[in-house]
Parts: C-alpha cells; structure tokens; sequence
C-alpha cells in the first residue's frame, strides 16, 4: 500500500460534515493516536474526542495549526475547514479569509515542513452560469459567481501551484453536495438534500428552499470518504491532475428526492419554498463528466439514489430512536 509515508495525520474541520467521518475513517486506516482531529469553535463529539487526540485550532492563524504540527510532527494535513456556499454569500470576507488565507497557512506550512501530502477539498462550485451544465467536463469554464466558488477556484489554482513550484504533494477533488446521516451540514446550498432526510424521519414534511426541478449532482458520504482516501493514496505517476477531479455519483431534482423518500415514508409531504440559495444551486452543473478520475485513480461510486435512500433512512430511523435526532 502506497501509504507507508503517511504517519501523522492532521484533519482541520474535524468537527464538520466530512471532517468528522473522515477523521474517524482515516482513525480506523491508520491507527486512533496518528490522526489529530482539529476544530475551530464547536464543541466535538464524544465519538471524536474519545477515539483519538483533539486540538482547536484557527486555520487563519498560521501559529495556531504550527504549534499543532510540531506537537504532534504532522506529516500529512487534510484541510477541510471552509466557509460553505450560502454563509459565503453572507459572510464573504470571512469566506476569503477562510478559504483563501488559511488554505495558503497551510500550504504553507505543509512546504516549510516538507510534508508528504496534503489534501484541499474544491467543489462543483468552481462552476458558473457560463459552464456547459450537463456532464460538465473536467477542464472547462470557471467563472463562478459566488464568493465560495471563486475561492475554490483559486484554492485549485494554489494547490496546483504550490504542486508545480514547490513540489509539494497537494491533491483535492471538486465534491458534489455531499449526503450523510451523522453530522448535518452547515451553509452549503446542496444542505436541502440532507435536511429533507432528516425532517422526514422527524415531522414526515419539510419546506424546500430550492425548487422541485431543481437538479444537482450529489453522493452519499461513504463514497466521499472513499474517493477521498483513494485520491490520498493513488499513485502520483498516473495523476495528471492534482487538485481540480471531477467525481460524480448520481443526480436527482429535489422532487426526486422526495419521491424516492415516499417510497419508505408514504405520508411524507414536502413543499417548495426557494430563497436566495436558488440561484447558487442554479448557477451549478446537473451533472458531471468524471472520467479523469476514474481513468488515473480509479474513481468509481457505490451508491444510487435508491441505495442511498434506504441506508440513510434506516440510520436515521435508528438514531431518532435513541433520541439523538
Ligand atoms: C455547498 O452547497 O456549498 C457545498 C458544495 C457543493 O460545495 N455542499
């Protein structure tokens, strides 16, 4: 396995979506004491703080994450902290300072102490009105119009960089909305596809803030752990990419969603109320062309819409059970 030079792990947004799946993953690939779960403010989970060593850190302060790296002698840093895409659009400084400024600390760092790899998520927000929408190819146009996107684009573009100039390992993946029934996500526009899931399980309706053709390409969080972990661990000799993959798994409008959701939840009603987001979601691809990742690192999805729907649901089921949802 090409990971024996991955030793000491540094996960930053340990607390969020994927950072907090990702971390336990990687915890399980290469062992509880090498992968440092980082965060900013919020409170972690008992899962997170119990099954490996914990830090705060503020990414926008670089002596925050280096005291962090030294401790612990980081060799590997995946930074999933991020302003998402709606809260970008209300917050747009912090999304700069966020994703511009502490992407560059830890580029940064991860060159002064000649890491071996480091990991920048991007995400299908690096696409624009202007982008051919259906099967979007992987090199095309980028012109976003969200604060977000445009901040994607140039994390790509510094992570590519840093790879060119510096040598620096830095690898990432343009995610889609990402669905997982552990921890909710928190101000992306694709953020109606989970809460769908969630208040069919708790009140069988919810109230839509995109509109029901609303189609945007999306995948189950297993399979985004997986392509994230596979990418960290490809071979860079057949990489001719590094920090811009395409990956897709599936695609449904929201009135899909909840079709496919009716199918278990008969009674479940779901109504369309759009807000400011609707433009974000329209400005994004239906779909995407990810053969790039599939030919140099072997991509390829596990889960569909229906397969999805019902391992979701029964997680869900059980955890509103135990009242934890
Ligand atoms: C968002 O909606 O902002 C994110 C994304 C697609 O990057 N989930």
């Amino acid at each position: 396995m090409p990971t024996d030079d991955m030793k000491r792990i540094l996960v930053t947004g340990a607390v969020g979506q994927i950072g907090s799946e990702l971390t336990m993953e990687l915890r399980k690939k290469y062992g509880n004491d090498n992968v440092i779960a980082t965060g900013h403010k919020t409170k972690p989970s008992s899962r997170l703080l119990d099954s490996g060593p914990f830090e705060f850190i503020d990414i926008t302060k670089k002596e925050t994450v280096e005291r962090i790296v030294k401790k612990y002698d980081v060799d590997t840093i995946y930074n999933m902290a991020a302003i998402l895409s709606a809260v970008g659009e209300e917050k747009p400084m912090l999304c700069w300072n966020v994703n511009i400024n502490g992407l560059y600390n830890i580029l940064e760092i991860a060159r002064e102490y000649e890491m071996t790899r480091v990991f920048i998520p991007s995400s299908i927000a690096v696409f624009g009105p202007n982008t051919p929408k259906e099967n979007t190819p992987q090199d095309t146009v980028l012109k976003p119009t969200t604060m977000y996107g445009l901040t994607k684009v140039a994390g790509e573009l510094l992570g590519d960089y840093y790879f060119r100039r510096f040598n620096l390992d830095v690898r990432g993946i343009r995610y889609p909305g990402i669905i997982s029934s552990e921890t909710p996500p928190g101000g992306g526009t694709t953020d109606y596809a989970v809460e769908m899931f969630y208040e069919a399980i708790r009140k069988k309706k919810y109230v839509c803030f995109v509109k029901k053709d609303t189609v945007l390409p999306m995948m189950y969080m297993p399979d985004c752990i997986k392509a994230t972990i596979d990418l960290m661990e490809a071979d860079i000799s057949k990489l001719q990419h590094h920090c811009d993959f395409n990956i897709a798994s599936m695609s449904f409008s929201a009135e899909e969603l909840a079709d496919e959701i009716k199918k278990h939840i008969p009674d479940f009603r779901c109504e369309y109320k759009p807000d400011f987001r609707q433009a974000i979601a329209d400005s994004w691809p239906r779909s995407i062309d990810d053969s790039a990742a599939r030919k140099e690192w072997g991509w390829e999805p596990r889960y569909d819409l229906s397969s999805m729907t019902k391992d979701m649901l029964g997680k869900l089921r059980k955890r509103h059970e135990m009242g934890e949802i």
